[in-house]
């Protein structure tokens, strides 16, 4: 206890938490029982480990942060069960320094900030604030294609902001988009303001493109988790849930990928607050969460929904919560391995797809499970780049390769979703 006051007041004081001698292992249980030998590490919470990936499925790897005094601790008591680990990451500090390093020089050599949406820099991450100013200049330079919606509030009263591309029409059907509703995924929100300027540049250039929009309407949440990803600029780059203190816990936050209404509460969650996964005290209870609920009900007109997360390269449809296959798991699937093979034509990135529970890990309280049962048949869930080797620090020079590539998996998606109404 009176360590964790010292580290609160570090933190307090100098403002971040650091990483040094932080190191991101990579377990692989070979049967169930070394998978519980993995999950207790996970419940001993003085050990402070964050797991990166959860842990629910003999063979798939698990990556886990260990701060350096756990460190000897956690190898030493995987090698006594014989299970196999390697280091994925030595030394986490200096990829959240070289992060922010390359962020600063970008910043300092742009003089002032970016006046227009040609002159933003696609190459660097952003702060919140750099994020909401983009958005409010694309309105601005786009009024009769672009404009923005404030849906609802954060926990810390931050506008929940959605930019809203439309050629007109009233109650047209619509495809939403949504990255960074878990806030350390920094290569999502970077994307979906990537993908905001696609939209507004190939409107009218690209066919395609130009057919869904004069049809259909798109909409796109980039930045999901506001309070998340502040406070991942902020205070801690590793932040991963929503910012609601939790009473009677010294954790706050709850996992927005584990608090919908679809096998809330069931296997694959966890209901302690200081989880990674914690599902909340009820389904919706987060405003993150609540808001994208009451919008997409009022609305009433969503033909596709995809939300996008980040790492490991993945295209993952319905379900998470249940073995019992998705009614159109057939379509999902064949659409899925066109997507892919769409966004491999580019860079050769090499994606892997399938259900979420099949592929992943069984989730419960997922976004697109509750999407899917509302009815929305194309519900996806990508997890971008890597497949672990920078993990969620993704180095900025893969932002728009990243983006690029997949942005032509949502177009194969967008575009069978635009020539197959329901
Ligand atoms: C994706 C969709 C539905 C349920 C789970 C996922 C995987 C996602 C999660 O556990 O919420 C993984 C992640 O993006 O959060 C982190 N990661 O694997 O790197
Ligand atoms: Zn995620």
């Amino acid at each position: 206890m009176r360590g964790l006051i010292a580290f609160t007041l570090l933190v307090a004081v100098f403002g971040r938490e650091t990483f040094e001698g932080h190191q991101v292992l990579r377990i692989v249980g070979r049967d169930e029982a070394q998978l519980s030998v993995v999950r207790a590490l996970g419940g001993a919470e003085e050990l402070q480990l964050d797991f990166w990936t959860d842990v629910t499925q003999v063979g798939s790897p698990v990556d886990v942060r260990v701060p350096p005094r756990s460190l000897q601790v956690v190898k030493d008591h995987l090698e006594s069960h014989g299970i196999q680990f390697s280091v994925m990451i030595r030394d986490l500090q200096a990829l959240v320094e070289e992060e922010q390093e390359e962020m600063d020089a970008a910043a300092a050599t742009r003089f002032t900030e970016a006046r227009n949406t040609d002159e933003f820099d696609y190459t660097t991450y952003h702060t919140l604030s750099e994020i909401y100013r983009f958005q409010d200049q694309l309105v601005a330079e786009n009024p009769k294609l672009v404009s923005k919606l404030t849906i609802g509030q954060s926990y810390e009263r931050r506008d929940l902001n959605v930019l809203k591309f439309s050629t007109g029409g009233t109650g047209r059907p619509a495809i939403w988009i949504d990255t960074g509703i878990h806030s350390r995924e920094w290569v999502t929100q970077a994307s979906g303001v990537w993908f905001a300027k696609k939209i507004v540049t190939d409107y009218g250039r690209d066919p395609a493109l130009t057919a869904i929009l004069d049809n259909m309407d798109i909409y796109l949440e980039t930045v999901t988790n506001p309070d998340g990803y502040a406070y991942t600029h902020s205070a801690n780059r590793m932040w991963r849930k929503t910012r609601k203190p939790n009473p009677g816990s010294r954790c706050a936050g709850v996992d927005p990928n584990r608090n919908w209404d679809a096998g809330f509460g069931g296997p694959g969650a966890s209901g302690n607050p200081c989880s990674e996964t914690y599902r909340g005290p009820g389904a919706h209870s987060e405003s993150e969460v609540r808001s994208i609920v009451d919008f997409v009900k009022r609305h009433g007109n969503f033909k596709a929904f995809v939300s996008i997360h980040s790492y490991s390269q993945m295209l993952l449809y319905p379900y998470g919560y249940t073995r019992t296959p998705a009614k159109d798991q057939a379509e999902l699937h064949s659409l899925a391995k066109k997507a892919v093979s769409a966004l491999s034509s580019l860079y050769g990135t090499s994606y892997r797809y399938g259900s979420i529970i099949n592929t992943i890990y069984q989730a419960s309280g997922g976004t697109i499970d509750w999407t899917y049962n509302q009815g929305i048949k194309y519900s996806y869930t990508f997890e971008l780049r890597d497949t672990g080797r920078h993990g969620f620090l993704l180095p900025a020079n893969q932002i728009v390769p990243t983006a690029q590539e997949t942005w032509l998996a949502l177009m194969a998606i967008m575009d069978h979703t635009h020539k197959n109404p329901y």
